[in-house]
C-alpha cells in the first residue's frame, strides 16, 4: 500500500562519524569520508543514514555535548560539507538523519556561558538551577557518568543540574524561550533538506529534579507534541526518539499513527536482559533467552496497528551483538547472520550500526587505550570501590561503549583503510580478516546476507505489515515466529545457540513451504538445526 509513510519500508544505517572514514589523515572520521563511502552504502541497500552528532562540540562525550547546534564541528568539516553530503546522498536515494541532543547542551554553548554569568542574565533560565550552600546538595540524584547530578557554581551560589557529565548541563524545557530556540534550529536544518532526526534521551527533557523524576516527566508528551507541530509535521521526515524508559503503552503515544509525536522510538527493554536485575549494566549475567523472546514478542504484538517499532541490536553505546549474543569465534559468520535474521523479519524499521554488516567484534584493550568517558569513569569508580581490576576489565570487555566505536574496517591495509594517520581509537587487530573489501568479494559474507535481508523487505509486504506470532515460546534454543498478511505467511526459525538440535516445529508448519533464505548452504534435514542455523520460509 503506497499510502504508507516511506520510513515503514526503509532500513536505516547508523554512522558514528568519528569512526567511519577519515579523509584528511588527522585520524578522525569526517563528512567527506562519508561522501567517499556512499557507493558502499548504496550497494548494501539502505535508505537512510543516521549520523551521530556532528555539530560543534568540545567532544567531552564525543559530540553529545553540543556548543553550537547550527554549525558543524571543524573536526568533521563545515556546513558546506554537510550540504554536500545531503545532496550527494540524495543522488544515491539515501536520506540523512541528524542526531538532536536537546536534553542538554555543552557547558561551552554560548547560552550556558551567559547563563552562569549572573542570575539576571537573560540566558540564566535556559538551564536548571537550584539555590544552595556549597557542600549541601539539593538532593542525592546521581549523574549517568558518575557523581552527583548537581554542580556548584560559586559566583552564583547555585547548583546546575546535569544528567550526564558536568560538561553537559541540562536545558530547561519549562522555559518557552528555550523551546522556541530549539524549534527554530530544527526548522533551519529541515530547510537544508535533512530526512529526519534521532532525538537523544528525549524522555528526559521534562525532568522534575525536586521530585527526583528524570524519565517520563508529566509534561513530556505536551512538549513533544508541541515540537512535532512546530517542526517535524511541516516535512515528510523519519523521527525516532531515544526512550530508555518506554513501555509499549508509552510507545503508542510516541509513535501514534496520527503523526502527533514521532515516527517511532528506540526502546531498550531487550537490551538489559544480560545484567543482574536492578543493578548496573556492568554487573553481568547470562542472557535470559526465554525473556528475550517474550519481550520482543510483547513489543511486536502491542504496537501492531497502534504504533511502530524500531529494530536494533546495536548502536554506538552497545557492545557488538555478534560478541554479545552470538559467537565471535568459531561461528562468527553463522551467528551474525542468525541474529540479523531474527531482527530483520520482525515488524518495524531496522537499524544497522556501522560494521554490524561485517560482523565486527568487541575488543579487549589496555585501560589507557580506551577513550570513552563512561568507560574511563566506571574504571575509576569501581577501582575506588575496591573491585578487582580483572573484574572491572571483564565488564568493560563485555559492555564498554568503545567496543562499538573502533574504526570501521574497510580493507587489509594499515589501520584498516580508515585513516592514513594515527586513529583516535585503536583499530581492532582482526581487521585483516574482517573487512569490507573481503566481504564484498565473498558471496557468503555477512554483508551479502544483510543485503539479501534488505532486499526481502522490499520484496515481501508481509515483512512490513504482517502480524507477528511467537512460536515455541518456552523452547530454550529456538527463536521461531510467523508473520501473516492476508494469505501470505512467513515462517522464521532460528537456532540461537551453538549446538546441533532437533527442530520441533508445530505440525501445521510441516507442510509445503519455500525456503527463501538460510545461513547455511545446506540443511541437514528439516528436522535438524545446525549451530546458529537460521531459515526463512514462505508457507505455500
Ligand atoms: O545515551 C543515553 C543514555 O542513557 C546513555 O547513558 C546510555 O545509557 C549509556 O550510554 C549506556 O551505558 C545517549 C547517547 O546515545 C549517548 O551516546 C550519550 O552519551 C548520552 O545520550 C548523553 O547525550
Ligand atoms: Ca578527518
Amino acid at each position: 500500500n503506497n499510502q504508507q509513510p516511506w520510513w515503514k519500508n526503509s532500513v536505516v544505517y547508523q554512522i558514528y562519524p568519528r569512526s567511519f572514514q577519515d579523509s584528511n589523515g588527522d585520524g578522525i572520521g569526517d563528512l567527506q569520508g562519508i561522501i567517499d563511502r556512499l557507493d558502499y552504502l548504496e550497494e548494501l541497500g539502505i535508505d537512510a543514514i543516521w549520523l551521530s552528532p556532528v555539530c560543534k562540540s568540545p567532544q567531552d562525550d564525543n559530540g553529545y555535548d553540543i556548543s553550537d547546534y547550527m554549525d558543524i564541528d571543524p573536526m568533521f568539516g563545515s556546513i558546506k560539507d554537510m550540504e554536500n553530503l545531503i545532496a550527494r546522498a540524495n543522488e544515491h536515494n539515501i536520506k540523512i538523519i541528524l542526531d538532536l541532543v536537546l536534553n542538554h547542551s555543552s557547558d561551552e554553548h554560548s547560552w550556558f556561558v551567559e547563563a552562569k554569568k549572573s542570575k539576571d542574565n537573560r540566558y540564566h533560565d535556559y538551564y536548571v538551577w537550584r539555590d544552595g550552600v556549597k557542600g549541601e546538595l539539593p538532593n542525592d540524584m546521581k549523574a549517568c557518568f558518575g557523581g552527583s547530578c548537581w554542580e556548584w557554581v560559586e559566583d552564583l551560589g547555585q547548583y546546575y543540574f546535569h544528567l550526564f557529565s558536568v560538561k553537559q548541563p541540562d536545558l530547561n524545557w519549562d522555559n518557552p524561550k528555550v523551546r522556541e530556540e530549539i524549534y527554530n534550529m530544527i526548522n533551519w536544518w529541515m530547510d537544508k533538506g535533512v530526512g529526519g532526526f534521532r532525538l537523544d534521551v528525549i524522555d528526559q527533557i521534562a525532568k522534575e529534579p525536586d521530585l527526583k523524576i528524570t524519565n517520563n516527566g508529566p509534561k513530556l508528551h505536551d512538549y513533544i507534541r508541541e515540537m512535532s507541530r512546530e517542526t517535524f509535521q511541516k516535512g515528510d521526515l523519519i523521527t525516532v526518539g531515544e526512550a530508555w524508559g518506554s513501555t509499549p503503552s508509552l510507545a503508542k503515544l510516541y509513535s501514534n499513527p496520527d503523526n502527533s509525536e514521532f515516527s517511532m522510538v528506540f526502546q531498550f527493554e531487550h537490551i538489559g536482559l544480560d545484567q543482574e536485575e536492578g543493578k548496573e549494566k556492568w554487573d553481568l549475567a547470562p542472557l535470559d533467552f526465554i525473556k528475550l523472546k517474550k519481550v520482543l514478542s510483547k513489543w511486536q504484538v502491542a504496537l501492531h496497528g497502534y504504533g511502530w517499532n524500531s529494530l536494533f541490536w546495536n548502536n554506538h553505546d552497545l557492545p557488538r551483538i555478534v560478541s554479545r549474543w552470538g559467537n565471535d569465534k568459531e561461528y562468527r559468520v553463522e551467528s551474525a547472520k542468525m541474529l540479523a535474521t531474527v531482527l530483520h523479519c520482525m515488524q518495524g524499521t531496522p537499524y544497522i550500526y556501522q560494521g554490524e554488516e561485517l560482523g565486527m567484534t568487541n575488543v579487549k584493550y589496555q585501560v589507557d587505550e580506551y577513550r570513552d568517558i563512561e568507560t574511563l569513569n566506571i574504571y575509576e569508580e569501581r577501582t575506588q570501590k575496591g573491585y578487582a581490576k580483572e573484574e572491572i576489565m571483564k565488564s568493560i570487555y563485555a559492555k564498554g561503549r568503545d567496543n562499538a566505536r573502533t574504526p570501521m574496517q574497510w580493507d587489509s591495509t594499515d589501520n584498516a583503510g580508515f585513516t592514513k594517520g594515527e586513529p583516535w581509537l585503536k583499530v581492532n587487530p582482526n581487521y585483516t580478516e574482517i573487512n569490507a573489501e573481503l566481504a564484498l568479494k565473498d558471496d557468503n559474507s555477512i554483508f551479502n546476507y544483510y543485503k539479501k535481508l534488505i532486499a526481502l523487505r522490499k520484496q515481501y509486504p508481509v515483512i512490513i505489515d504482517g502480524k507477528f506470532e511467537l512460536l515455541l515460546e518456552e523452547d530454550p534454543n529456538i527463536f521461531a515466529y510467523t508473520r501473516t498478511l492476508e494469505d501470505t505467511e512467513l515462517l522464521v526459525i532460528c537456532n540461537f545457540y551453538g549446538e546441533t538440535i532437533g527442530c520441533t516445529i508445530p505440525e501445521q508448519y510441516k507442510k509445503d513451504k519455500e525456503l527463501i533464505l538460510c545461513n547455511y548452504k545446506q540443511s541437514v534435514s528439516e528436522e535438524v538445526l545446525q549451530p546458529y542455523e537460521a531459515r526463512i520460509y514462505l508457507m505455500k
